[in-house]
Order: structure tokens, then C-alpha cells, then sequence
């Protein structure tokens, strides 16, 4: 008999990615869409898996729809993905932030530990929790120090799925994931809405594109090979907490200049800080503009992963780098318009 899986936020970027990994294993894959909201079902019918998952709505706010959840769709193994996943919104909505992706989490495990406390649980954690830290390679060793309500928020899930595990003795994984993108990234994220602004301007649909702070530094992966190290670890013999990285970090800057080069715009910088003016030096345009209201109340200067536990006990490593990212997310944005 097949194995089930239950996925929350089955909508979002990794819920599909997920999905179409786990049917490819051969797993009966369930996801979970909020009640009452309307169900996007874009990145599931662009990965070709919306006809081949059984959907169930679920609300991370109340206990009782979870469990009712759990008792009807009778998972092996839950993965969490669903949150409020946006840092800059996080500043604004503080509380629902709280309540949706810490509290949330609780909620899931205390229904798992009621119901069945043998299904295993994943828990999407994140690099966020990391903060400005001192060290310059973070791994599952390197101290928390969150910068935003977000982070905060994945702080409270991590620890308490942590504590699950340890009191209760339940298959309870953190993955530990640094920014993981690809085309079904969503729009107000700052990689997609380079690309998605880049590639307007190059066939003339948007005059401008609008960015905060360009220094910042992340370690970006693609989405699709994440997935595998959130299935790795789940199958693993113990469950632990696994850092996902690629190991390199690069700019906002660098992120704009990798995808200009691809959409053969001649970019150049010109003036300094929130001065500072993106030029297309072919006609002479201002194509890119700072804006002081896309930067955070609290920024986190530069995030890189060490993942030498994933590639030791899980044998995971990233396949894809930073070009063929920008690359991948470029070509797939392009077909929009050629
Ligand atoms: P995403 O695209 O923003 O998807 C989030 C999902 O959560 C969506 O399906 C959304 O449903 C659902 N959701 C939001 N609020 C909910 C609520 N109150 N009740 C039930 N479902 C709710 O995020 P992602 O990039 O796929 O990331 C997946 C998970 O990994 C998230 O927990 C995120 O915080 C974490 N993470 C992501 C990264 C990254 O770089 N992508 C890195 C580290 C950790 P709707 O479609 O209805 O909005
Ligand atoms: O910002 C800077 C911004 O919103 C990246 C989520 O998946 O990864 C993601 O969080 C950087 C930040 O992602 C704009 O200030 C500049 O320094 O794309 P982002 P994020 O905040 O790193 C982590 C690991 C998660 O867990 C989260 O769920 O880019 N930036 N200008 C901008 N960011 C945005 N969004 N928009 C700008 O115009």
C-alpha cells in the first residue's frame, strides 16, 4: 500500500515542488489550503500535480480542524510548510505572524502527539533565525539571534518542535533552509521581482523597477533541490536539525547584474546608497531606482550556510548554482512574453 504524506501549504512555492517529488516516490500526497481563502492553484497546475493530489482545507488558527485533519487523512509523516512567509510583512502583522507560524506549530504537534504520536513531522525552519551573526558560515551549532518578527516566530516553532521530539520522543525534523527560489517564487519576494521587472522592461511593459537595500547578502538555492533534502531527512534513522545551503551568498546588486546579463541588458550603477541609479547603458535609461520603503525596520547584512551534516549523514547536496538559478528563473519568466 502506498505511503501518505500530508502537506501544509501545499500552495506555496515548496508545497508543489514537494508534491511532484513525493508522487514521483510514489507516496499518496494530501495538501492542505486555507479555508475560506481562495485556493491559488497556479504553481500545482504548472508542475502538471494539481489532478494528482486529494486537497483538505486546514486552518493553522484552530486546533480542532488540525486534528479532525489528521484523523481523516491518517499521514506517515506531515510536512509544515504553511506560514506567513514574507520577513517585510512580518513587521507589519507581528501577531498573526506569531500565531500562524509559532503557535501554529504547536497546535500540529500537540494534535499529532493526541491522534498518532508515531507520524513523523517536518518543520520548515529557516536561515532567518540566524540574524546578523557574528560567524561567517552558519550551521546547526551557530547560535539564534533573529532580526525580524518572522524569525522570531520560526525561533518559537523550532525550539518547540525540538522539544517534542525530546519530551515525547517523537520522528520530528527541522530543516534549517537558507533562501531556496525558482520560478514559482512568489512575486514580492526580491529575486522574482527582479527577474519578473527585468524581464518587463526588456519587452517594454514597465518602465521602473523599485528596490530596497542592494548590499544585502543570502545564500540562494533552487527550490527543487530542497525538497529532497526535506525528504532525506525525514527518511533518515533519527531525526535531527539539518542546515540546506549552497555554502556561497551574493548580492541584491549581483542577483540585478546576473539577470541583466541574461536578458542581454547592458546594466551599470551609477551614484551611492539610496542614490544609487541602475542605467541601461544601451539607450541610457534609468531602469532601476532604490526605495526607502523596501527597506526593513531590521536588516540581516549577509546569510551563508555550511551544509557538511546534510552532506555527511543525508548524503543532500545543492545541484544548482547561483548562474543556473538566475538562469532557470530567467528563461522560465521570458515565456511569458516571446
Ligand atoms: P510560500 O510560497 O509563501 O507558501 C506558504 C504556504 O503557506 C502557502 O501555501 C500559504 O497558503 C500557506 N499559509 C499561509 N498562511 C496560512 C495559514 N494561516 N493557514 C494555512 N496555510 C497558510 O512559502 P515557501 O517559500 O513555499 O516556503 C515554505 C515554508 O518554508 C514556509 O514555512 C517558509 O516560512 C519556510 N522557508 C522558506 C524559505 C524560502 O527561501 N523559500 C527558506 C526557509 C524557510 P495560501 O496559498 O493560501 O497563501
Ligand atoms: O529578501 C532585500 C531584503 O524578501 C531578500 C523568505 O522565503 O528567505 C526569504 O526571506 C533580501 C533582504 O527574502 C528588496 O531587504 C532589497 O535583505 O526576497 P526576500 P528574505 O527576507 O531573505 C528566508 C530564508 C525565509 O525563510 C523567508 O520565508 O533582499 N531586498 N530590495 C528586497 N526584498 C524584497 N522582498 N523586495 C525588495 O524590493
Amino acid at each position: 500500500m502506498k505511503k501518505t504524506a500530508l502537506i501544509t501549504g501545499i500552495t506555496g512555492q515548496d508545497g508543489a515542488y514537494l508534491a511532484k517529488y513525493l508522487l514521483e516516490k510514489d507516496w499518496r500526497v494530501f495538501g492542505t489550503f486555507r479555508t475560506g481563502s481562495t485556493f491559488n492553484s497556479l504553481r500545482l497546475e504548472k508542475l502538471g500535480v494539481l489532478n494528482k493530489i486529494e486537497l483538505v482545507d486546514l486552518e493553522l488558527l484552530d486546533i480542532t480542524n488540525i486534528i479532525n485533519v489528521i484523523k481523516k487523512v491518517k499521514p506517515e509523516a506531515i510536512y509544515n510548510l504553511a506560514a506567513q512567509s514574507f520577513v517585510d510583512l512580518s513587521f507589519e502583522q507581528p501577531v498573526f505572524t506569531s500565531e500562524v507560524n509559532a503557535v501554529g506549530v504547536t497546535r500540529i504537534l500537540e494534535a499529532i502527539k493526541t491522534v498518532n504520536p508515531k507520524i513523523k513531522f517536518y518543520q520548515a525552519s529557516t536561515s532567518e533565525m540566524f540574524g546578523n551573526n557574528i560567524s561567517h558560515l552558519l550551521n546547526e551549532n551557530t547560535p539564534f539571534y533573529p532580526k525580524s518578527p518572522y524569525g522570531a516566530s520560526k525561533l518559537y516553532a523550532h525550539w518547540i518542535s525540538v522539544n517534542y521530539r525530546e519530551s515525547y520522543n517523537m520522528f520530528v525534523c527541522c530543516g534549517i533552509l537558507f533562501n531556496h527560489e525558482s520560478p514559482l517564487r512568489g512575486d514580492e519576494f526580491v529575486t522574482k521581482k527582479i527577474v519578473s521587472g527585468l524581464t518587463k522592461i526588456k519587452y517594454k511593459k514597465q518602465n521602473i523597477l523599485k528596490l530596497g537595500n542592494l548590499e544585502a547578502k543570502r545564500d540562494w538555492g533552487f527550490a527543487g533541490d530542497y525538497v529532497d533534502g526535506m525528504f532525506k531527512m525525514m527518511n533518515s534513522e533519527s531525526p535531527s536539525d539539518f542546515v540546506l545551503a549552497t555554502g556561497k551568498a551574493y548580492s541584491v546588486r549581483e542577483f540585478c547584474e546576473t539577470t541583466a546579463l541574461n536578458l542581454n541588458i547592458k546594466l551599470e550603477w551609477h551614484g551611492k546608497d539610496e542614490n544609487t541609479v541602475g542605467i541601461n547603458a544601451s539607450n541610457g535609461e534609468k531602469i532601476i531606482l532604490i526605495d526607502k520603503q523596501f527597506y526593513r525596520p531590521a536588516e540581516i547584512d549577509c546569510l551563508r550556510g555550511d551544509y557538511k551534516k546534510a552532506k555527511t549523514i543525508l548524503n543532500w547536496k545543492p545541484k544548482t548554482d547561483f548562474n543556473s538559478l538566475v538562469k532557470i528563473m530567467v528563461d522560465d519568466e521570458i515565456k511569458n512574453y516571446a
